[in-house]
């Protein structure tokens, strides 16, 4: 049996949430928990959800492979158990065997292997499809399985352009009907940031800078320019922030964004100048208007403009925000002790 219906006293936090896994369940839903999650949310153990659509998309192969297990090693490193989420042959994994994450980063021998965001969700399972899941759809395993942190790159947001294109990634709709906290180094470098930072406000989306400023990080750099109305670089404050939301009965999510570590602030301007030409090329080549395979081709168009630079500072900035998220879930698992 899944032990999430198991209960040990002053310990699981939200009968109400663990209980919607059960239902799922109950009804024959192809999820599979891996054991040493399971064991870790029945015992109240810290959980950081990860994602791998940038397994599947954002990163190239073999490199994904390797930053997927090494974030995991990072969560580990910190106290908290790594629950990492995607879909495998129609299956929800939450926490993926090695062999399953495999599967998903071998993209040349799996190159039909869907990017999931919530609306790939049912079709892909039906298909018996392998997918990578975005933030959203991450978001959506990760409130079902009662985790409350997850860590990733770049949150999907509002396109530059998109007051033509309509572009908005249902990552931004998806933390305001998901109790989880992300920890991200902000939105990703190729979109609108104020815009997008606009549309999280209208959607009543809490923006912490992880910083001991204001300053909204641009991804690939620490500063973007932006403000948000609060910041800490605590991770027992940020899990308060968490905790007094959900005490209230608010059931969105939070946004911590946290700047690159600074050594990347002089790389990451000339990174941003290679996103500048790729966004361009992409309206004059058409591939703006591809929706979802928007992304992954801006990014591969960037890693080639910078001679894979941008992975590097990818990669660094995957392994702080998979630190810092391991971090806050441990802290926010002291709130129930
Ligand atoms: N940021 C990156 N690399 C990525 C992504 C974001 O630096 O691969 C992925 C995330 O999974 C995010 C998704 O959820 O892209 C957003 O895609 P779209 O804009 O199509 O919603
Ligand atoms: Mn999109």
């Amino acid at each position: 049996m899944y032990g999430l219906a198991r209960r040990v006293p002053g310990r699981a936090p939200s009968v109400r949430f663990a209980s919607r896994l059960s239902l799922s369940l109950s009804r024959g839903a192809p999820i599979d928990i891996h054991p040493e999650v399971e064991d870790a949310l029945a015992t109240g153990q810290p959980v950081v959800a990860l994602e791998t659509a940038l397994t599947t998309h954002g990163l190239p192969p073999p490199i994904n492979l390797e930053v997927t297990k090494d974030l995991e090693s990072v969560v580990r490193s910190t106290g908290s158990i790594p629950a990492t989420i995607g879909i495998v042959a129609g299956r929800v994994k939450i926490g993926l065997e090695k062999s399953d994450l495999e599967r998903l980063a071998n993209v040349h021998r799996n190159p039909r292997s869907v990017k999931i965001s919530r609306r790939d969700i049912a079709p892909a399972i039906a298909s018996k499809a392998d997918g990578g899941t975005t933030i959203c759809a991450t978001l959506i395993f990760a409130a079902l399985a009662n985790i409350k942190v997850f860590a990733t790159g770049g949150l999907g947001g509002v396109h530059r352009g998109a007051e033509n294109s309509m572009d908005v990634s249902a990552d931004l709709h998806e933390l305001t009907r998901c109790p989880v906290g992300l920890v991200s180094a902000g939105v990703k470098s190729i979109l609108d940031i104020g815009r997008t930072l606009e549309y999280l406000e209208t959607l009543g989306v809490p923006v912490v800078s992880y910083s001991n400023t204001k300053d909204f990080p641009a991804f690939f750099s620490p500063r973007s320019g932006f403000q948000t109305p609060w910041n800490t670089n605590d991770p027992a404050v940020a899990a308060r922030m968490l905790h007094a939301q959900w005490q209230l009965g608010l059931e969105n999510g939070a946004l911590f964004a946290v700047p690159i570590p600074e050594e990347y602030a002089e790389k990451g301007e000339i990174i941003q100048q290679a996103v500048n030409q790729a966004v361009l090329e992409s309206e004059q080549n058409g591939m703006s208007k591809r929706g979802k395979d928007v992304t992954p081709w801006l990014l591969s168009r960037v890693a080639e403009l910078t001679n894979r630079g941008s992975i590097d500072s990818n990669i660094a900035l995957l392994k702080h925000t998979a630190r810092i998220g391991g971090q806050i879930a441990v802290q926010h698992r002291k709130l129930f002790f």
